[in-house]
């Protein structure tokens, strides 16, 4: 719930800058696209490799995996599609179709190094499948490990376009020695559900609606606070201007192996079964136990690490982990792996076996209040010395942890060129809840879009995270180096597509810039990516190396890329980029006034319609309609401007400009100038009393019309409907109902 006048922020900005204008949506034409088209493809380049063929559908159909039938986007008919085996130094050629009745789509091969074309983000490196439409991809397959496949259109993967890809090593690469015998192979696709239209889970968040977290029962309150012993950290939360912390925004239906809720894999007692666990929810970190003890990880992001055992592993979005899991050799029976939502909300179940079920621990349901456990869990991060044996690690284990990237030790060094020049980055990762606005530095991907990078650099790159949740960064087309402070051997730092990056703390990451053209580095979030968190790595043309490993990649291009050093650049990012428009509408209708207001937010702005009209204890029914266009700043600052009509005694039509700045405690002040020389200071805030019940309270001073004030106090029934009870200054008492469309 918002405070009104917190909503009907504004803007000096012209209306007609709400429509977005696409001739700098930037400069891939036609001709742009055949010529990178017509470079030669992996087969013509690699005559000799063999060459793996799939074809993927991606079509809609309905399914049911939470139980209630749901329109869902399928793989050849599945969520998530078929598993794509292959083998190093073969050749994938996957042919993509859109069988979508409407709507462009595209496919992204998570992890693998392949060319830029292929990396499958549409408009950015590929050009997207149009409904009917097909393609058809090409690479080298340069790596083993465990990877996936997803839509980079849209929110299609939350609606079910995934899969898992198998790359084994070649066949005459020596086993590894420093892990058992593998007697079986499972791949574990984790994914999270909702019934909901993606579509309106989007719009849900950006209204800045409560109503996930009081179904998933971690909205916050005062009530909340001081029955939990937690009201302080609560209070100082608030001076401080911050939003609840909560893990995850979005409330599922339910989380998902493999596509279903519970899945059952063969497994003999005594055997040792290597499960490949991809994490291709689209919101949701989740911690993995298991019921037979220790889960062993040999490979993150599908490198092998040298073998640590963990007892909670904590998987951030998009992230791989192969993990070993010895089925103890008692009387056979049915051991539990299981993926259990950061939040607590659900998870997931892995069945390895049958006979009597033997359940996996849980981490429980988190506190929402204790912010605690989650800085104790920085806090011991940053303690852990990696010296630890694993045993002692082991027994020092946060019930909570933060993925075990300290202890990941990659089994060959991974330490870049000596001689090359380093160039360190700083990124802030930022954002607010409230608005839904999710950006780094400050600026959405929009606002601005590239980090250029120089080939034959070593780019360096501390993310450091200023806000309440984690983000997982995920890096196109390249690996980077994790770099953990106190590293026990920095030589053999990990490598990973895809780093967690907890609240309110900082991981580094660096790599070799020895590819071409545009790359994107986002948050895997999906509704944080789509809400602007992300940059473009962006080589500038003609800028290659004689020494690229790919041959593929030293194939003679056309320049057609401006250069990214230049400001001017601006690289083509579809969807990525474009504000997306949004609309909704709260209705209070009282007995004695009504009130409410309607917004198209773009981006930073919103054009706003807002009215207040009251019928008790006035001599005729009196209104106020404030049209305005507003933008936002940052969580702080919103401006606007508009118009303004009324009826009431005193009151003016009059042209309005004004401003709503953010005080500690959240208390919104707004002030507002009318062209007649009027003025008003507003002051509000809500306080949530419960999860569902709230109070608003705010006082006016008008110089035409003098002080009033007005309080409500309201139950949240449902995500649609509230209860709500008012007294106002000028009408008095009454009780209705809000509406929210
Ligand atoms: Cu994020």
């Amino acid at each position: 719930m918002k405070l009104r006048t917190l909503l009907l922020p504004v803007a000096t900005l012209a209306a007609a800058n709400l429509a977005h204008a696409c001739k700098e949506c930037g400069g891939k034409g036609a001709a742009a696209w055949a010529a990178r088209e017509a470079e030669p493809k992996a087969s013509q380049l690699f005559p000799n490799a063999r060459i793996v063929d799939y074809t993927l559908d991606i079509a809609e159909t309905t399914l049911a995996p939470a139980g209630r039938p749901v329109r869902a986007l399928t793989l050849n008919g599945t969520v998530p599609g078929p598993v794509l085996r292959f083998r190093e130094g073969e050749i994938a050629r996957i042919r993509v179709r859109n069988r979508l009745p409407s709507g462009e789509t595209s496919t992204h091969w998570h992890g693998l190094l392949l060319p830029n074309l292929e990396d499958g983000v549409p408009y950015l490196t590929t050009p997207p499948i149009p409904a009917g439409g097909e393609r058809t991809f090409e690479f080298l397959l340069k790596h083993s490990g465990t990877y996936w496949y997803h839509s980079h259109t849209g929110l299609q993967e939350q609606r079910g376009i995934y899969g898992a890809i198998v790359v084994e090593p070649r066949a005459d690469a020596p086993a590894r020695a420093d892990i058992p015998r593998i007697d079986r192979e499972e791949v574990v696709v984790l994914s999270d559900w909702t019934n909901e239209n993606a579509d309106e889970v989007m719009r849900t968040l950006v209204r800045g609606s409560d109503w996930y977290a009081i179904r998933k029962n971690t909205a916050q309150s005062l009530l909340g606070a001081a029955q939990s012993g937690h009201l302080r950290d609560y209070l100082k939360r608030e001076k401080s201007r911050l939003p609840p912390m909560d893990v995850s925004d979005v409330a599922y239906d339910a989380f998902l192996a493999n596509g279903r809720p519970r899945q059952q894999l063969p497994a003999r007692p005594g055997e040792t079964i290597r499960l490949r666990v991809i994490n291709a929810g689209a919101s949701t970190y989740f911690y993995l136990t298991s019921a037979a003890g220790p889960l062993t990880i040999i490979a993150a992001d599908g490198m092998e690490v040298a073998p640590i055992r963990q007892q909670r592993l904590l998987i951030g979005m998009a992230e791989t982990y192969d993990v070993l899991v010895t089925i103890p050799s008692d009387a056979p029976a049915a051991w539990e792996v299981r993926a259990t939502s950061q939040d607590g909300s659900g998870h997931a179940s892995v069945m390895l076996g049958n006979g009597p079920e033997k359940p996996a621990p849980s981490p429980g349901r988190l506190n929402a209040y204790s912010m605690n456990v989650a800085l104790a869990a920085v806090l011991d991060q940053l303690d852990e010395t990696g010296t630890l044996p694993d045993a002692e690690a082991l027994a020092t284990e946060n019930p909570r942890p933060l993925p075990p990237y300290k202890r990941l030790r990659a089994i060959a060094p991974t330490s870049l060129p000596a001689d090359a020049p380093v160039r360190e980055v700083t990124l802030k990762l930022t954002g607010d809840m409230w608005r839904y606005l999710w950006s780094i530095d400050g600026r959405t991907i929009d606002e601005q879009s590239t980090v250029p990078v120089k080939k034959g650099e070593v780019l360096r790159l501390t993310l450091v995270n200023n806000t309440m949740m984690h983000h997982p960064m995920h890096l196109h087309g390249h690996f980077f180096r994790l770099l953990m402070p106190d590293a026990v051997d920095p030589v053999f730092a990990p490598l990973k597509h895809t780093v967690d990056v907890p609240p309110m703390s900082r991981r580094t990451i660096e790599f070799y810039a020895n590819e071409d053209r545009d790359w994107l580095f986002h948050c895997h979030l999906l509704y944080h990516m789509k809400a602007g968190m992300g940059r473009v790595m962006s080589y500038p043309a003609g800028d290659e190396m004689s020494t690229v490993e790919n041959p593929a990649l030293t194939a003679p291009f056309l320049s057609s890329q401006p250069s990214a050093l230049n400001s001017t650049y601006r690289p083509a990012l579809g969807d990525h980029a474009h504000p997306h428009t949004y609309a909704w509408l709260d209705a209070t209708v009282q007995s004695h006034l009504s009130m409410g207001y309607g917004t198209i937010q773009r981006g930073r702005k919103n054009l706003n319609l807002m009215w207040e009209t009251g019928w008790e204890r006035v001599a005729r029914r009196e209104y106020e309609i404030d049209a305005t266009v507003s933008h936002y700043f940052n969580p702080r600052w919103t401006a606007f401007a508009g118009y303004r009509l009324t009826n009431m005694m005193d009151g003016r039509d009059a042209v309005i400009v004004g401003a709503t700045y953010r005080l500690p405690y959240l208390v919104d002040v707004t002030a507002t100038l009318q062209h007649n020389g009027d003025a008003r200071l507003g002051i509000g805030r809500m306080l949530q009393l419960t999860s569902r019940v709230g109070l608003t309270a705010r006082a006016e001073y008008d110089t035409a019309m003098n002080f009033s004030w007005q309080a409500s106090l309201s139950y949240t029934v449902s995500k649609r409907i509230s209860l709500i009870a008012t007294h106002d200054s000028d009408y008095g008492a009454g009780a209705g109902v809000t509406l929210r469309f």
